[in-house]
């Protein structure tokens, strides 16, 4: 334990270091800030399942998530831990800009996750069932009413360069690739893949199983906005629930999933 606190230690004065050293070169004027742009990919994957929640088992609808960067800059999270140490690590967001500066943004936190064993970032996704007629109502109107069936807890992810989905633009190779609170990000043009196997990857739809019927799976990246995809975090086509979700409709007919692609 007391390796173990030490090493919390060193980091944090690291993280501090760095952080100093960030703010000594400030964004010039004119600097145009390089942002991340969450998306999500369509939900793929999907599976019925049942797993224990609270000593109960609970009806569950899995799938396999991938959030990934569109941006003109990586998305950059570094944590500074607590002092008295308890844990959690606040986390910021590195924002480069085209010369030599970096903005620092505080944006929430870190989490050791005891499932997974290394350190996620809170609410990075939710994910929500609908009745497919009420999504469509709801999308008609811009969700200004309605709401889904079953939304899941805030989901929290180590994020880390997996998949490079726009092979255009970005690194050719992971830069991002560690589940420490040091520093996790995602990498221009890189995604972050959830399999649908992990731990809490789930719609918890409770103790019954889901009707026969037609449902959406809408998944939302950064649906609080805590990240800055844009300046002041302000760019509806940058930040919103529209510009950063996606959706895969199911079936379910005789108590069998049924799904159209893969
Ligand atoms: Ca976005
Ligand atoms: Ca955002
Ligand atoms: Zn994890």
């Amino acid at each position: 334990m007391i390796c173990k606190e030490k090493w919390k230690r060193a980091l944090g004065i690291l993280s501090f270091a760095l952080s100093v050293v960030a703010m000594m070169a400030p964004s010039m004027a004119g600097a145009a800030p390089r942002y991340p742009d969450l998306r999500t990919l369509e939900p793929r994957s999907v599976h019925l399942g049942m797993t224990t929640v609270n000593g109960e088992s609970h009806y569950v609808v899995r799938f396999t998530n991938v959030i990934w960067n569109a941006g003109t800059g990586p998305l950059e999270l570094h944590g500074t831990p607590h002092f008295p140490i308890d844990g959690l690590f606040d986390a910021s967001q590195w924002i480069y800009d085209d010369t030599v500066g970096v903005s620092i943004e505080p944006v929430g936190a870190f989490a050791f996750h005891p499932s997974h064993q290394h350190f996620h970032f809170d609410g990075f996704a939710r994910y929500q069932l609908w009745k497919k007629r009420d999504y469509d109502r709801a999308l008609a109107r811009d969700f200004a009413s309605g709401s889904p069936l079953y939304t899941s807890p805030k989901v929290s992810f180590c994020i880390l360069d997996l998949t490079h989905v726009d092979r255009s633009s970005g690194p050719p190779t992971q830069v991002y690739r560690t589940c420490t609170p040091a520093m996790e990000g995602l990498s221009q043009g890189w995604g972050d893949i959830y399999d649908y196997t992990l731990p809490d990857q789930f719609v918890d739809v409770g103790r019954t199983p889901l009707p026969d019927g037609t449902y959406v799976i809408r998944s939302i990246a950064d649906a609080d906005n805590v990240l800055f995809e844009s300046a002041g975090k302000a760019d509806p086509a940058k930040e919103s629930h529209a510009a950063n979700s996606a959706v895969k409709e199911i079936t379910i007919t005789n108590g069998k999933l049924v799904v159209s692609g893969t």
